[in-house]
C-alpha cells in the first residue's frame, strides 16, 4: 500500500520484481541504478549468497518529480526466485503496490517461469491480493539468447488474461529494455494514485 508522509510531501510506492531464480531481477535493479543521477537515487542494497543468487532481497529508491506537488519514491525490490524462498517471496510482496513479472526468454526455463507466474499468484492471495487489482507489466528478458522462445509463444502462456498487461524486451545484462518497463510500472502507479487523489482522498488532503 502506498505510504504518504505528509511531513515531506512524499508518496511512497513499493514495486516488485518477481520471477524465476536466473531469470534477471537482480540485473535489472543493478541497471537502474546504473543509469540514475546519484541525487535520484539510493544506494543499491544487495542480499546475496557467495554464487550472486539473491538470498533475501535487493532494495533500492529512486526519485522522480511531482505528483500534486508531492515527490515520488519507488522502492524497488527484488524476490530471491530459487524454489526454496517461497515464504521469504511472500515477505517481500507485502505492501506491493505494483509488479514487474521478470520471464526468462529460454526455452529451457519455461517449466520455471510457468512454476514462478503460479507461485506469484498464490503469494498475492496470501496477501489478500491478486492480478486482477494489482497493477503489473510482463518483462521478456533475455532476448539476446539464441534459443530464446518467440514472443507470440510467450504472450500466450504469461499476458493471456482479459486485460493485457504493458509487456516489454529485455537484455538486462546491456541495459536494454530496463528503464522502459520500470517506466511502464511507474506510469501504472502514477495514473493510479492520481486518480486517488482526485477523487478527494490522499494526497490532495494535505494541500
Ligand atoms: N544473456 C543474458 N544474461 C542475462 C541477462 N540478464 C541477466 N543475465 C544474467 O543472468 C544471470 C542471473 O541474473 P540475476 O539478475 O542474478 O538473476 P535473478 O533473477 O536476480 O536470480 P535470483 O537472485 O537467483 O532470483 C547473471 O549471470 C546475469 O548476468 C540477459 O538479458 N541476457
Ligand atoms: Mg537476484
Amino acid at each position: 500500500m502506498a505510504y504518504i508522509n505528509y511531513a515531506q510531501r512524499e508518496i511512497q510506492l513499493k514495486v516488485v520484481y518477481y520471477g524465476c531464480g536466473f531469470c534477471g531481477k537482480t540485473t535489472n535493479l543493478q541497471a537502474i541504478h546504473h543509469a540514475l543521477d546519484p541525487q535520484q537515487k539510493s544506494d543499491l542494497v544487495s542480499l546475496a549468497t557467495s554464487g550472486d543468487r539473491t538470498l533475501f532481497f535487493d532494495f533500492m529508491s529512486l526519485k522522480t518529480p511531482t505528483l500534486n506537488n508531492f515527490t515520488v519514491r519507488f522502492q524497488l525490490y527484488t524476490v530471491p526466485g530459487q524454489q526454496i524462498y517461497t515464504s521469504t517471496r511472500q515477505l517481500v510482496l507485502r505492501g506491493a503496490d505494483g509488479i514487474v513479472f521478470v520471464v526468462d526468454s529460454g526455452w529451457d526455463r519455461m517449466p520455471e517461469n510457468v512454476e514462478s507466474f503460479q507461485d506469484l499468484q498464490e503469494n498475492l492471495l496470501a496477501n489478500n491480493l491478486s492480478l486482477a487489482q494489482i497493477p503489473y507489466v510482463i518483462q521478456y528478458n533475455k532476448r539476446d539468447l539464441p534459443e530464446a522462445a518467440n514472443i507470440e509463444y510467450l504472450e500466450y502462456a504469461f499476458n493471456n488474461r482479459a486485460i493485457r498487461a504493458p509487456s516489454f524486451e529485455a537484455v538486462a545484462s546491456r541495459g536494454d529494455g530496463v528503464i522502459e518497463t520500470l517506466n511502464a510500472i511507474a506510469k501504472l502507479l502514477m495514473v493510479k494514485y492520481s486518480k486517488t487523489s482526485q477523487a478527494g482522498m490522499v494526497p490532495a488532503r494535505a494541500q
